[in-house]
């Protein structure tokens, strides 16, 4: 299978691929490249405008772009190998392998005719024809089931693979320490022998859901009182927050000088809005972990943790955007620097950008402390009245045992004013997220290509139903 897999050209540069490396189809080159950029002490910078082509032959003179490629193709650190594909992710790769099979034959049947007297427009119109079929083909990127393990530290997490959309990004990230694979969207069964398998790097056995063993059982017997799930909810928090906050302290006031601003101003619209999906991307990865990490949201089935973050985790992001935002001279900290609202202009949607700040500032204005964002993100979450839940009941109990554990911080901490303002701030990341949607829908049409191929696969699972990202298709 490794061999017909290699008719499929690298994903970053088109050279001949070797395999599956970091959770995606790529020459040897690239494997060392993003091998080499992942090494704590690298960074890149580009002197253009962080749009360079990246193929064979230039693939070496931008190392910034060729590791924007590489992350928005779905290389990550953390490509662990499963043991097993699912036949769908099976079956796509076969039928890819097999398109790519037949393009060869047809450039060699070319060549054959190219001596003929070959009309050019049968030539424009095949070209135009591979233009489409490339647009409307599920933009697939592999998966690491042979490529050896290439694991760094857990610390960094980087919980998004790299694997074809079709496949949920989310239940590959959900299942992903369990060490049940994700076979289907309908709920495995804990297989006991893999359960026992204690995965090495995890920062807590995370015990995979098993609807043998009645869960909800589990949950409040075994979580005794709300202190220890308002502890549990923190660590978690603490653990897959992004950045700690003596970091953050420290930068403060590290601020994107005029040249900086000018780079990113000079962005055209979809190259800024592909930069920004990539990082919002980053922190949602970092969004499913802490969610992974809260008792009463493991004890939920697949599909209710799914829509739960599909619905949930922009609001999160948002809510701990606060904990970056300086109130003092509206920055938030952003590519490692702290940026105002004119470093985001080439977005081209202002009031989106407006509304994100004034949110944040009215966040930084409660002061709430680390233990209370931890439970206010816990609660924006695990919300009872997201759509399409499976068992709105049980996420239910879990919601009130989170919005018990919240009164119970804030009474500890005096503050029970702050319970309906957290409300209120609620019903504000619910209209933020319309309209980012709403951002999403208009740049999708304007920029097809952008929205379906640049943009990460998790981004896309979260934000777009693929149908929307078709060039054309009805809105
Ligand atoms: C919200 C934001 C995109 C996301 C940016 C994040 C949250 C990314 C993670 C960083 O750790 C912190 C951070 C800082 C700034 C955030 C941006 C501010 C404005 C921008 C847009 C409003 C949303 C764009 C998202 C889009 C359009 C790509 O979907």
């Amino acid at each position: 299978k490794e061999k017909s897999i290699e008719v499929i050209p690298c994903k970053i540069c088109g050279d001949k691929s070797s395999g599956v490396h970091y959770g995606v189809i790529t020459c040897e080159g690239c494997k060392g490249f993003f091998r080499r950029s992942q090494l704590p002490t690298v960074s890149y910078s580009c002197s253009r405008q962080s749009n360079c082509q990246i193929d064979r032959a230039s693939r070496n003179r931008c190392q910034h772009c060729r590791l924007q490629k590489c992350l928005a193709q779905g290389m990550s650190r953390d490509a662990v190998k499963f043991g097993r594909m699912s036949k769908r992710q099976r079956d796509s790769l076969i039928a890819e392998v097999e398109r790519h099979r037949q393009q060869q034959q047809q450039q060699q049947q070319q060549q054959q005719l190219q001596g003929d007297t070959q009309s050019v427009l049968s030539y424009s119109s095949k070209a135009h024809q591979d233009r489409s079929t490339q647009l409307l083909q599920p933009m697939t990127s592999a998966y690491s089931f042979n490529g050896e393990a290439e694991l760094l530290s857990y610390t960094d997490v980087h919980p998004y693979f790299g694997c074809s959309p079709n496949e949920s990004q989310m239940s590959e990230m959900i299942y992903r320490d369990s060490g049940v694979p994700p076979t289907s969207r309908s709920q495995g069964r804990g297989d006991n022998r893999l359960d026992s398998r204690q995965p090495s790097r995890d920062l807590m056995a995370i015990h995979p859901y098993n609807p043998l063993e009645d869960p909800y059982s589990l949950y409040p017997h075994s979580l005794r009182n709300i202190d220890e799930l308002c502890s549990s909810i923190v660590r978690s928090h603490r653990e897959t927050s992004q950045y700690r906050t003596e970091e953050l302290l420290a930068l403060r006031w590290k601020l994107f000088s005029r040249e900086e601003i000018q780079a990113y101003q000079s962005k055209s619209v979809d190259e800024m809005w592909q930069h920004c999906a990539i990082r919002l991307t980053d922190a949602v990865q970092y969004v499913v972990e802490f969610a992974k990490h809260i008792p009463g949201f493991r004890i939920l089935s697949q599909n209710d943790q799914i829509a739960l973050l599909k619905t949930g985790s922009m609001e999160v992001v948002l809510v701990r955007m606060s904990r970056l935002f300086n109130r003092e001279n509206n920055t938030v900290f952003f590519d490692g620097k702290f940026a105002g609202t004119e470093v985001f202009k080439s977005l081209a949607c202002g009031d989106l950008i407006t509304a994100v700040f004034d949110f944040a500032h009215g966040m930084c204005a409660l002061k709430l402390t680390e233990q209370q964002i931890a439970l206010f993100t816990a609660l924006v979450l695990i919300n009872a009245d997201r759509p399409c839940l499976e068992d709105r009941g049980r996420v239910q109990r879990v919601q009130r045992s989170v919005e018990l554990g919240l009164a119970h911080i804030l009474h500890r901490d005096n503050q029970d004013s702050l319970m309906h303002k957290l409300y209120q701030r609620m019903s504000v990341l619910r209209s933020l997220c319309g309209l980012h949607m709403e951002k999403l829908r208009w740049f999708s049409q304007r920029y097809p290509l952008t929205a379906h191929s640049l943009f990460p696969p998790l981004y896309k699972e979260l934000f777009t139903s693929e149908a929307e990202l078709l060039p054309g298709a009805a809105h």
